[in-house]
């Protein structure tokens, strides 16, 4: 099953867990600290300029973000960690986001 990476398109940015897609395409997620290059990544590997958001400011990407790869799999775009300036509510809001991913990678294990 090799994917076209040429037919790639954002399926959900998800402010919410309840917002994950609810299918059962593998997912292969990209985490790490905020401004690493994780969503620059991406759009490389897909060869597009601007499908995932990119910034030169940590903190950009602030939604979990799920790429539909040829109707095969997802590239999933994380928000990073190590980011201070935000808000206490900011901060919660995405501990919760990141916190709900990990949950689901524990709980879809057959
Ligand atoms: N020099 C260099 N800079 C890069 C490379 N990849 C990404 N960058 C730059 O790193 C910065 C952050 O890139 P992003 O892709 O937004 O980083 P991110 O990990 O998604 O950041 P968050 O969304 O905050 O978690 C941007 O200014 C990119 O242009 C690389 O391979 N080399
Ligand atoms: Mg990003």
């Amino acid at each position: 099953m090799k994917p076209n990476l040429n037919n790639a398109a954002l399926k959900m940015s998800a402010g919410l867990p309840k917002q994950f897609p609810a299918d059962r395409l593998p997912q292969v997620a990209f985490s790490g600290r905020s401004n690493v290059g994780k969503s620059s990544l991406i759009n490389s590997l897909l060869g597009r300029k601007s499908l995932a958001r990119v910034s030169g400011e940590p903190g950009k990407t602030i939604t979990v973000n799920f790429y539909e790869i040829d109707k095969k799999l997802y590239l999933v775009d994380l928000p990073g960690y190590g980011y201070a300036k935000r808000s206490p509510e900011d901060k919660k809001r995405w501990s919760a986001l990141t916190d709900g991913f990990s949950r689901r990678i524990r709980t879809s294990i057959p």
